[in-house]
């Protein structure tokens, strides 16, 4: 029964996580102009290797502050990778984020739910464009330069720009007559969809749009973390 109340109570925090998410999305269309110059799904697929490569990076990252080497990142060492990265946001909102991207309910965050976790972080803390831009240092760079792209890529996706993605649309764009994704038949394309839409609902946040978006891009070692 304990176990019941602390579970409705975190499915509460990740709901307004949820919705919070769901409104920075709809407000950084201004500030991702980036998204209107993506025509079509090749325009993406073309970004893959810089963002393959930003993800090694990450993975660099993720690997200096494991410090006890156990393949996860625990609290303790979240919080010293947030401080140089000069990621800010209070204690109880990491600690929200932390259950919510620990989605294998492992309490420990492997490298996929670290680039997650770090996105997310990033997004909600992230000052208006204008006011950061004296910080320039190379922690801020390195997650600017993956993740602005990524943000791109969902703000694209979300043609009726409500923050979250729907079935049709994704679709659509995925089976775009010109430019085919991988030239998918169509059960394929609704295969893509549906990798991302765990509650089944025919709408996908950020947070599942990261995840398997991670696994489109690829990884060179990503059997070392999607198996384990
Ligand atoms: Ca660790
Ligand atoms: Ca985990």
């Amino acid at each position: 029964m304990f176990c019941c109340c602390v579970s409705s109570e975190n499915n509460k925090k990740y709901a307004e996580l949820d919705s919070k998410l769901e409104r920075k999305m709809v407000e950084s269309r201004r500030n991702y102009p980036g998204h209107r110059s993506l025509k079509s799904m090749d325009s993406i697929i073309m970004k893959f290797p810089t963002l393959r490569e930003g993800l090694r990076n990450i993975r660099n990252v993720f690997e200096s502050y494991d410090k006890d080497r156990n393949g996860t990142i625990d609290m303790e060492e979240l919080k010293k990778c947030l401080e140089e990265l000069k990621l800010s946001l209070s204690e109880e909102e990491v600690k929200g984020l932390y259950g919510w991207c620990d989605v294998d309910g492992s309490k420990g965050i492997q490298f996929n739910e670290f680039v997650v976790l770090l996105c997310l972080i990033y997004l909600l803390a992230k000052p208006s464009p204008k006011s950061s831009a004296e910080s320039r240092e190379m922690g801020p760079k390195l997650v600017e330069s993956i993740f602005d792209p990524i943000a791109e890529v969902f703000l694209f996706l979300d043609k009726d720009g409500k923050g979250k993605l729907n079935k049709a649309d994704v679709i659509k764009t995925l089976n775009n007559e010109d430019y085919p994704f991988e030239r998918s038949p169509s059960h394929v394309t609704n295969m893509r969809f549906e990798e991302m839409d765990w509650g089944r609902k025919g709408k996908v946040g950020f947070r599942e749009f990261l995840f398997a978006f991670m696994s489109w891009v690829g990884l060179d070692d990503a059997e070392d973390y999607m198996s384990s």
